[in-house]
């Protein structure tokens, strides 16, 4: 087995996360790096998802890293929130600006990462066997990155074109073509409302009908994004320390406190003004919290849907009779797009698909639609995905797969208890955010603890297992009291047959789990077990 060292550091990922730790670590810790991503391009998300109408829900100027001052005086800011397309070109900017590339290997899947308990060194392999040695790894997966394929009987017999959203190719041709979708999430949304101008036409299989507000995706006026880049420093400040980090004006008002006619005035300028977190957080700040307050909102969407579909049985399919406690959607006119005479709705929650054959889809009721295009808009086996594909092995040859047996868990989701030196971006149990502040409170909290370590002549910081414990306890209290652990949804684990039900977020809050990263930083990280190295420890007995 190979002991010496090829390199300081490994990242698996080049999305926000990685670019942003590759930097870190290699220009101002002076480490030597190296990153790899299976895709053939930085991005992660945005390279991966070029399906039509991928858009952030993040306002653009907050869908960015804060840290690059220059670049954020020259983002293109075009409409409120950003296209997909140009996030990626954004994130391929950073890298060029900061020459990432040259330590990036793409095309490369890391399928294995052991760690070495004799030699405190990570083995890290690739899918075609090369292997490299390192101190620490960094992983930066993504947690809406692996995809979630629907296990339907007969879908690879599926003769026509069949795309997950999540793997979309280039150059994609609708015209004259009979489409169909499953899955009307953020994403199905997104892709149903994009491409129903250009099919011929669409049949959307819709399993839970979606609460969904207007996204307003308006142009920026020139003076709106110079008040912006005026003021970044203070819009970054207060997004850091709000709870969502959207920029939102996070409501305090409970919904009951004001009277009936004031919540509809309340609820109506949200609507006009568009997005999914502003309707859910700025108008009130119990929807999530109270049912009262989640049945007012939700009977405010179920009226607009009505007013807005023509056929009232499509509006009665369209309208959820669930909770409103999934990731708040918006979207660019969705349920217009039903009234199109070339869109059909088929409620596959009780007239399921049967099977899939060559040319399209059975529902039970015997119906068949025939289709030349198949979409899966089925969403992402979330947040410990990609860690589940991968042989990932901490000290005593201990498996991932065994230690997130119930459920994946984390200490302030950078790092988790037997996993030395391997430190997460966006691990289990993070923050539930706009995420590009989380990701750089990570980063930053994960390259100060690797300064601190090397510094220290530390050779192994890990996470303790009854602080993991804590961890996760803390966070189920949280989310147990709100009302999105009531709601089924990918938050909680629960899209994906046969996952374990669990807590996955830290409901808490980024002002204050950016308190607790920088309180364990001030208290020189005695929360993790370190390891010190022989030669500090006879120091330390001189
Ligand atoms: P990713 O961007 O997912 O990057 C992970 C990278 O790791 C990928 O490139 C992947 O190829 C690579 N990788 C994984 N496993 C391996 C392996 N074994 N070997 C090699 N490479 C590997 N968030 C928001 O805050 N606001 C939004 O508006 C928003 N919109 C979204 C819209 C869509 C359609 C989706 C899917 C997500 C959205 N998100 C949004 C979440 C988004 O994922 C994050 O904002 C952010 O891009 C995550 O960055 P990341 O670097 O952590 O992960
Ligand atoms: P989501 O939100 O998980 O949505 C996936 C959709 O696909 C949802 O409507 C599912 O229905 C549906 N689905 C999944 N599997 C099936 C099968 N087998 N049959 C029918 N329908 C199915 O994923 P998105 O990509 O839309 O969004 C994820 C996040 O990415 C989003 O919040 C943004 O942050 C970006 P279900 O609701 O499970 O009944």
């Amino acid at each position: 087995m190979k002991n010496q060292m090829d390199f300081d550091a490994v990242i698996i990922g080049t999305g926000f996360g990685g670019l942003y730790a590759l930097k870190k670590l290699r220009d101002e810790l002076k480490l030597k790096v190296k990153a790899f991503d299976k895709a053939d391009d930085v991005g992660g998300t945005w390279f991966w998802n070029k399906y039509p109408g991928a858009l952030s829900d993040t306002e653009t100027h907050l869908y960015c890293y804060s840290w690059d001052k220059e670049l954020l005086q020259d983002l293109e800011i075009k409409t409120k929130y950003v296209q997909g397309p140009d996030t990626l070109k954004y994130l391929q900017k950073v890298a060029a600006k900061h020459d990432l590339k040259k330590d990036i290997q793409f095309n490369t899947a890391i399928e294995a990462a052991h760690f070495d308990d004799e030699n405190n060194l990570w083995h890290v392999r690739t899918e075609t066997g090369e292997v490299y040695t390192a101190r620490f790894v960094i992983s930066a997966l993504g947690i809406l990155s692996a995809p979630n394929f629907p296990r339907i009987e007969g879908i690879k017999d599926f003769k026509g074109e069949l795309y997950h959203t999540s793997r979309w190719p280039e150059n994609v041709s609708f015209e004259g073509k009979r489409v169909g979708v499953i899955g009307t999430g953020s994403t199905g949304v997104q892709v149903i409302t994009a491409i129903a101008p250009q099919v011929k036409h669409l049949t959307v299989l819709q399993r839970s009908a979606q609460y969904s507000v207007p996204i307003g995706n308006d142009p920026m006026t020139p003076e709106a994004i110079a008040k912006i880049k005026d003021n970044y420093d203070q819009i970054w400040h207060d997004a850091k320390n709000s709870a969502f980090a959207f920029g939102l004006n996070e409501s305090t008002t409970p919904a009951m406190s004001v009277s009936e006619q004031e919540r509809e005035v309340i609820f109506e300028k949200a609507w006009q003004t568009g997005g999914g977190f502003r309707f859910m957080f700025e108008t009130f700040s119990d929807i999530a919290l109270s049912m009262e307050a989640n049945i007012a909102a939700q009977n405010f969407i179920k009226k607009k849907i009505r007013e807005i579909v023509k056929d009232p049985k499509t509006a009665d399919l369209l309208t959820p009779n669930d909770l409103y406690a999934k990731r708040p959607l918006c979207d660019s006119g969705y349920y217009n797009v039903f009234n199109r005479d070339n869109v059909t709705l088929k409620d596959v929650k009780n007239n399921p698909i049967q099977h899939i054959n060559e040319n399209g889809v059975l529902l039970e009721d015997g119906e068949f639609i025939e289709l030349d295009m198949l979409i899966c808009a089925t969403g992402f086996d979330a947040v410990d995905g990609n860690y589940l594909r991968m042989d990932l092995k901490g000290r005593n040859g201990l498996s991932i797969q065994d230690h997130w047996k119930d459920g994946p868990s984390s200490y302030l989701a950078v790092t988790t208890a037997n996993f030395p030196n391997m430190f997460m971006v966006l691990g289990p149990n993070g923050p539930f955010t706009n995420l590009p502040p989380s990701i750089e409170t990570q980063v930053e909290w994960i390259s100060d603890a690797l300064g601190y370590a090397l510094e220290n002549d530390i050779k192994t910081i890990e996470a303790v297992k009854e602080k993991e414990q804590q961890w996760s306890e803390t966070c189920q209290e949280i989310a147990d009291a709100t009302l999105f652990s009531k709601s089924e949804s990918w938050i909680f684990g629960a899209n994906i047959p046969g996952k374990k039900n669990t807590v996955y977020f830290y409901l808490g809050g980024l002002k204050n789990y950016r308190e607790v990263l920088a309180g364990s930083k001030a208290g020189k990280y005695v929360d993790f077990k370190v390891g010190y190295s022989v030669k500090s420890l006879e120091q330390a007995a001189c």
